[in-house]
């Protein structure tokens, strides 16, 4: 039998961290589709992260992204967040849109553009001292698109030497969150595929580095609880970057496309007791609202979010190790399905009722006029969108 105080406690103290970046202009190669009312300062896009916070109440914390969010006064921009109800959470880098990078950031044969690079990261570690945020998050696009263009193993050396360097920059709680990506931009071979290269790195770096999942950065069929699972035995799982993906880095509504597996996922969180917040795991969302108004399409990613949890905590592990231990197949994975098939919104609405929030997020929002007062505001100026 499940504790529903117990799964409603859980969901509560549950905390879901979200990109500045998500609420600015986005798009494909393709084509970006702006959008009225699209955040032009790191101070606008941190006003929606608090809207998200104020209608979710598990979202207290917005990512910043540098330089996306460079500001000259990172102190006053963390009070600005402070006293709109929401901290600075973790400092991503941007080594991959300099025209330095052709070539690679951190591991590029030149070592003058190495040194740019790395200054890059000490840069955001100076940053987050003022902002008071615990997270460094480094994701490369380093790579290379043909065999024989660069010496695959001494760009891990290049790779080895500035992660090191960071490291050792840290001061107390701080960590690094090493990110890992399978292709794009580089199509060939990229520095940091997957997982297990993430994993050695942190391992040689020191237990102040974990591996951060984004769950849109593998290939299709990798069972991505199965990692999660590794990792936490491992204690080498530091953060979330969560998105859903249909073929690549679609960097959709996380649990839009799969539902499923991010109950999965969220299980083997559950399993190891690692939601709270106290466990040290950044849940964070990295997403990209290209084609639909971004603060709801946030708010619904935080509810999916919240939804696959709630239905995780439901899994009554006592009946699913008896079935296990008997190797009763069938009831086991009956058991896991129970939960699953479960429908969790009155469970999440009661949450938030008790929470004083409203028990639908989204009609509250569009009730609120928050959308046609951002509309309406933010005229002139330029917008925010990758590379602005
Ligand atoms: C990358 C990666 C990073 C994110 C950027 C915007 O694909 O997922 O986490 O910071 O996109
Ligand atoms: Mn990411």
């Amino acid at each position: 039998m499940t504790d529903l105080a117990a799964v409603k406690r859980a969901l509560t103290a549950q905390r879901i961290e979200t990109p500045s970046w998500a609420y600015a202009n986005s798009g494909t190669r393709f084509k970006v589709f702006t959008q009225p009312g699209v955040p032009r300062n790191p101070e606008e896009k941190i006003a929606d992260a608090a809207t998200v916070h104020r209608f979710t109440g598990v979202a207290p914390t917005v990512a910043l992204h540098i330089p996306w969010d460079k500001v000259a006064d990172y102190a006053a921009l963390t009070s600005y967040a402070r006293d709109l109800g929401v901290e600075i959470g973790a400092i991503n880098t941007n080594v991959f849109q300099d025209d330095d990078y052709k070539l690679g950031s951190v591991t590029n044969p030149d070592a003058g553009i190495r040194r740019k690079a790395t200054d890059h990261l000490l840069e955001a570690i100076e940053i987050m001292g003022q902002t008071g945020s615990r997270d460094l998050k480094l994701w490369f696009s380093d790579g290379i698109n043909y065999p024989g263009q660069d010496d695959l193993r001494s760009r891990q050396d290049r790779l080895a030497a500035a992660l090191r360097e960071a490291y050792d920059r840290l001061t107390g709680d701080q960590r690094i969150l090493l990110e890992y990506k399978l292709f794009e931009p580089a199509f060939y071979a990229t520095d940091v595929p997957d997982w297990g290269t993430s994993y050695a790195h942190c391992i040689e770096l020191g237990e102040r580095a974990t591996v951060c999942i984004d769950t849109g950065h593998h290939a299709p069929g990798t069972n991505i609880e199965f990692i999660v699972a590794f990792l936490l035995r491992q204690g080498r799982l530091g953060a979330f970057d969560f998105n859903s993906r249909f073929y690549a880095d679609d960097d959709l509504m996380v649990g839009a496309a799969d539902p499923f597996q991010l109950f999965r996922i969220m299980y083997e969180i559950v399993r190891a007791d690692a939601l709270d917040p106290a466990y040290g795991i950044a849940f964070m969302l990295d997403q990209c609202h290209n084609i639909e108004r971004k603060i709801p399409a946030i708010i619904r990613s935080v509810m999916n979010v919240q939804e696959a949890t709630a239905k995780a905590l439901l899994v009554d592990r006592d009946a699913l190790s008896r079935a296990q231990a008997s190797g009763d197949v069938l009831e086991a994975n009956a058991v896991f399905m129970d939960a699953y098939n479960t429908d969790v919104r009155p469970l999440l609405a009661e949450v938030r009722a008790d929470a004083g929030l409203d028990p639908d997020p989204i009609a509250a929002y569009k009730r609120s006029g928050y959308d046609e007062k951002i509309i309406a505001e933010r005229v002139g100026g330029t917008q925010a969108g990758w590379g602005a």
